[in-house]
C-alpha cells in the first residue's frame, strides 16, 4: 500500500470551523459546527455580505447522505461491485500501462473540474503531463468562462474575472449585467448591487424575464445569440450621442478607429431590427452607464456561451472601453466566473493550452520554468492537446484516446450534444471517474472512486475576484474515502513515479505551486497558508520573487490601474461584428432553446438532486414558455413536453410563463436521463476558446406521446 493511506485521527469533528461553500464562486464564507457527519450546523461568515443562498444552507446535507460514494466499485460482468481501493487503483494503474504501451500516452486522457482546489487542479494537471505523459487533459472550465478569459486576455493582456474587489461594486451607480441572472445563481451577490438598483441603474440583458431581470430599471430582451450586435449598438449610441472618453481611449488604448469601423455600420436602428431591442432602450442604457459616477459593465454565461462567445465579450469590452471604465478605480468591465474554483481552476495547468501560474504551454520559457519545478525535461511536457468537446468527441476514436479519467465532472448531463458524449465514453477500454456520488458519469465507468467532501479536507480556492481563500477540514471522512490528491499520489507511484513527486498534503502540493506559479501571470508565489490562516486578503498576483526571497507583497486587489498587461501598456479594443448563432430557427425548427440554471440545483444536479429540501423544490426538468407558443403546440401549463431538435430531444414539464418572448424556450440543465437539455444542445465551437454554444440552438415543441418524424 502507498503513502497516500490517509492517517488521520479517528475524531468525527474538530469544532467550529470557518470555511467556504463548496458550490459557486461567490464562495461565501460558512461556519461549520459538525455534531457529527449527519448533523453539521452551517451559519453564514458575513451575513452583511448577503448571507448564504439555499444551496449554501443546505450544502451540509451531503455529508450524511446515503448517496454519497464509501467504497472504490469496479466493473464485474457488467454491473459495478464493490472493491478495495488496492484492487480499483491496482486496476487502473495496470490498464494505463497496457494501453500507452499500445497506443502511446496521448490514448489515456484527463477531464478535470472548476470545483477542485487550486492544489487539486494543479496536481492533475502534473499527473496528466508527468506521471502520464499526456497531451490530452482539458477541463469543463472550457464550458464555463472561457470565453470571456479569451477575450479578457486579447482585450486587457491578462484574465481574472473579476479585476477588482466584488465590494467595489457596492459605490456602483450603474451596472449593466449581460446574460447573467444573478438574483438565481449567486442571489447575495445581489447585495453588492443594492446602490445601483436604488439609483436606477441596473441594466439586465437576457431574453428572460428572470428574477434579476425584475430587478432592474431597464431590461433588454434581445433574440437569443444577438448580443454581439446588440453590445454594437450600444456602443454606436454612446459614440454618436457624444460619450466617448476621448482622454482614456487616447491615453490608454488602441485599435478604436478599426472597431468604431465595424461599429458605424450598427446603428440603434439596424440593431432594432435583429435583436429586437429598441433604439431608444439601447440609447438609455448608453446613457445610464455614461452619466454614472461608478459604472461596471459585467458578463457572465448568457452572452458568453456561444459560438461567436469570444468576440461578443469583445464587444461588450469595447463599450465598457469606449466608457473609459477598465483599469480605473470605481469602474471597470468584469465577468462573473462560475464554478467554486473557476478562476483558480483555470489557472494551475488542468487546462490543455495552460502550465500553472496561468502560463501558456507554447512558450518556451514557461516550459522550461515549470519543467525545472517538476524536474523534468522541457521537452518532456507534452501538449497543448484537444479542447474539452472536442476531447470528449474523439474518445474511442481511432486517432482519439481510448482511456479516460474523470475528476469533478459530470459530463454526460453537462457536456453539449450529449448522447454523443455518452456513446464515446461507452467506446472507451477504460473508464474512471472520481467522485463523492455516483453521478451519471460514474454510473458509465469501469472504475469509479469514491473522493472526500468539502468540508472534510484541507484546500484552497480562488474566488471570482481572485482572492485566495481557505478551504478548511471540519470533521474526519468516513471510512472508505479518499482525497483527489491522495488518488493522484497512489495512482503515480504505481505509474512508477517517485513519491515525492506527487504529495498527498495539500499545503506542501501548494507550496510547489507557488514555485510553479513564480513569476507567471497568475503568480501566487507570496501567498502561504499561514497568511491566509491570519485572514489576509490576498488577491493575485503576489509575487515573492525568485525563491520567494520577498514575501509580504499585499496582493493586487485592483488590476490595470496604471497600466494593462499587454507590452505597450494600453487596452486593445476588438473589431468584432456580429454573425448571429450557428443553428438560427427555420421551418422545421422554429423555436430557439436557451439553457441556463435555477437556484436550487446547481450544474448538472449531481449534488443538489441528492439533497432532499432542493430536489423537492425542483423535481425535475421543465420547458418555461410563452402561454401562446404552447397552445400553438397543443400544449398547457402543466404538460408533458417534448423539446426537439436536430441532435435529440428532451422531455420536460411545460411552465407558461407569459412574460417569455414567443420564439423561445428556455431549459434548465440540471436533470438527468431524457430530461437532460444537452439532448438537444449545439456543440458548435468558438474559434478561438472551443466554447461550444450551450446556450442557442432550434427546437420545435410538441407533446411528450406525440410520435416524432425525426
Ligand atoms: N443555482 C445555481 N447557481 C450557480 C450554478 C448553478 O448551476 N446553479 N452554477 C455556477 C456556475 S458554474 C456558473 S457558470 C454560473 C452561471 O451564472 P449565470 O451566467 O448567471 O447563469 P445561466 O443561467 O447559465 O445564464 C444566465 C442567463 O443567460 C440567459 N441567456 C440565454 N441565452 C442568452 C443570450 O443569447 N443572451 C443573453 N444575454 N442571455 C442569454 C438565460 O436566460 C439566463 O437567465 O452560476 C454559478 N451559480
Ligand atoms: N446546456 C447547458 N450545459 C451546460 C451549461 C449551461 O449553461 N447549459 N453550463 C456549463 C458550465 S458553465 C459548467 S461549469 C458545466 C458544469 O458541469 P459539470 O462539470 O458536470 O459540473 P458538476 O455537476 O458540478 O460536476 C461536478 C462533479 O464532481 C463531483 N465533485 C464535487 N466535488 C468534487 C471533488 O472535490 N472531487 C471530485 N473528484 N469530484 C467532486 C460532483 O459530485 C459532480 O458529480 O456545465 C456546462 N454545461
Ligand atoms: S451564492 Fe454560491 S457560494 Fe454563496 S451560498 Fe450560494 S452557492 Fe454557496
Ligand atoms: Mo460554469
Amino acid at each position: 500500500m502507498s503513502a497516500a493511506t490517509s492517517t488521520r485521527p479517528a475524531d468525527a469533528t474538530v469544532g467550529a470551523v470557518d470555511t467556504h461553500c463548496p458550490y459557486c464562486a461567490l464562495q461565501c464564507g460558512m461556519t461549520l459546527s459538525p455534531a457529527g457527519r449527519a448533523s453539521v450546523r452551517v451559519r453564514p461568515r458575513d451575513p452583511s455580505a448577503g448571507g448564504l443562498c439555499q444551496k449554501g444552507w443546505a450544502a451540509a446535507a451531503l455529508l450524511g447522505s446515503p448517496a454519497r460514494l464509501t467504497t472504490p466499485l469496479v466493473r464485474d460482468g457488467g454491473a459495478l461491485r464493490p472493491a478495495s481501493w488496492d484492487e480499483a487503483v491496482g486496476l487502473v494503474a495496470r490498464r494505463i500501462k497496457e494501453i500507452t504501451a499500445d497506443r502511446g500516452p496521448d490514448a489515456v486522457a484527463v477531464f478535470g473540474g472548476g470545483g477542485l482546489t487550486n492544489e487539486k487542479a494543479y496536481l492533475l494537471g502534473k499527473f496528466a503531463r508527468v506521471a502520464l505523459g499526456t497531451s490530452q487533459v482539458d477541463y469543463n472550465g472550457r464550458f464555463c468562462m472561457s470565453s470571456a478569459a479569451a477575450a479578457a486576455h486579447r482585450a486587457f493582456g491578462l484574465d481574472r474575472g473579476l479585476p477588482f474587489p466584488l465590494t467595489d461594486l457596492e459605490g456602483a451607480d450603474a451596472v449593466l449585467l449581460a446574460g447573467a441572472n444573478p438574483a438565481e445563481t449567486m442571489p447575495p451577490f445581489l447585495s453588492h448591487l443594492r446602490r445601483a438598483m436604488d439609483a436606477g441603474g441596473l441594466i439586465v440583458v437576457d431574453p428572460r424575464r428572470t428574477p434579476t431581470a425584475e430587478r432592474a430599471a431597464l431590461h433588454l430582451a434581445p433574440v437569443p445569440g444577438t448580443d454581439l450586435a446588440l453590445a454594437l449598438g450600444i456602443f454606436h449610441a454612446a459614440v454618436a450621442d457624444g460619450r466617448l472618453d476621448h482622454g482614456f481611449v487616447g491615453d490608454r488604448t488602441t485599435g478604436f478607429d478599426e472597431a468604431w469601423r465595424v461599429a458605424a455600420a450598427w446603428w440603434p436602428e439596424r440593431v432594432e431590427r435583429v435583436t429586437g431591442v429598441a433604439a431608444a432602450d439601447q440609447r438609455r442604457a448608453a446613457a445610464i452607464l455614461a452619466e454614472a459616477a461608478s459604472a461596471y459593465v459585467l458578463t457572465a454565461r448568457g452572452t458568453e456561451q456561444h459560438s461567436t462567445g469570444v468576440d461578443t465579450v469583445g464587444a461588450w469590452i469595447n463599450l465598457a472601453l469606449a466608457l473609459g471604465l477598465p483599469g480605473r478605480r470605481g469602474s471597470g468591465w468584469g465577468c462573473l466566473t462560475g464554478q467554486g474554483n473557476g478562476q483558480g481552476g483555470r489557472e494551475h495547468g488542468q487546462k490543455a493550452d495552460q502550465l500553472p501560474g496561468y502560463r501558456r504551454i507554447d512558450d518556451p520559457t514557461a516550459r522550461a520554468h515549470v519543467a525545472g519545478v517538476w524536474g523534468v525535461e522541457p521537452s518532456a511536457l507534452p501538449g497543448p492537446g484537444r479542447s474539452a468537446f472536442e476531447l470528449l468527441d474523439a474518445l474511442g476514436t481511432p486517432d482519439g484516446p481510448s482511456a479516460l479519467l474523470v475528476f469533478a465532472s459530470n459530463p454526460v448531463v453537462s457536456a453539449p450534444h450529449s448522447a454523443r458524449v455518452a456513446d464515446r465514453l461507452a467506446a472507451l477500454d477504460l473508464l474512471v471517474v472520481a467522485d463523492i456520488v455516483l453521478s451519471e458519469t460514474a454510473r458509465a465507468a469501469d472504475v469509479v472512486l469514491p473522493i472526500t467532501q468539502w468540508a472534510e479536507e484541507d484546500g484552497t480556492l480562488t474566488n471570482l475576484e481572485g482572492r485566495v481563500l481557505l478551504r478548511r477540514r471540519a470533521l474526519a471522512p468516513p471510512p472508505g474515502v479518499r482525497t483527489d490528491l491522495e488518488v493522484l499520489h497512489d495512482l503515480a507511484v504505481r505509474l512508477g513515479q517517485p513519491p515525492e513527486r506527487f504529495p498527498a498534503d495539500p499545503e506542501t502540493v501548494f507550496t510547489e505551486l507557488r514555485a510553479a506559479s513564480e513569476g507567471g501571470p497568475a503568480d501566487y508565489s507570496g501567498v502561504t497558508w499561514d497568511r491566509l490562516r491570519a485572514g489576509e486578503r490576498l488577491h493575485w498576483p503576489v509575487p515573492a520573487g525568485p525563491a520567494f526571497r520577498r514575501p509580504g507583497h499585499q496582493g493586487t486587489p485592483r488590476l490595470f490601474l496604471d497600466r494593462f498587461a499587454h507590452p505597450d501598456g494600453r487596452a486593445r479594443f476588438a473589431a468584432v461584428d456580429h454573425k448571429g448563432p450557428a443553428e438560427p430557427p427555420d421551418e422545421e425548427f422554429p423555436l430557439y432553446a436557451i439553457t441556463g440554471r435555477v437556484l436550487q440545483h446547481y450544474q448538472s444536479g449531481a449534488q443538489t438532486r441528492r439533497v432532499e429540501e432542493l430536489r423537492a423544490a425542483v423535481p425535475e426538468a421543465y420547458v418555461e414558455v410563452h402561454p401562446d407558443t404552447a397552445e400553438r403546440a397543443g400544449l398547457r401549463d402543466g404538460a408533458a413536453a417534448a423539446v426537439v431538435g436536430r441532435r435529440g430531444r428532451v422531455l420536460a414539464t411545460v411552465r407558461c410563463v407569459p412574460s417569455m418572448r414567443p420564439d423561445v424556450v428556455f431549459l434548465p440543465f440540471h436533470f438527468p436521463g431524457a430530461q437532460r437539455a444537452n439532448l438537444v444542445t449545439n456543440p458548435a465551437l468558438d474559434p478561438v476558446s472551443r466554447m461550444p454554444e450551450f446556450k442557442v440552438c432550434a427546437v420545435r415543441l410538441s407533446p411528450a406521446g406525440e410520435r416524432e418524424a425525426q
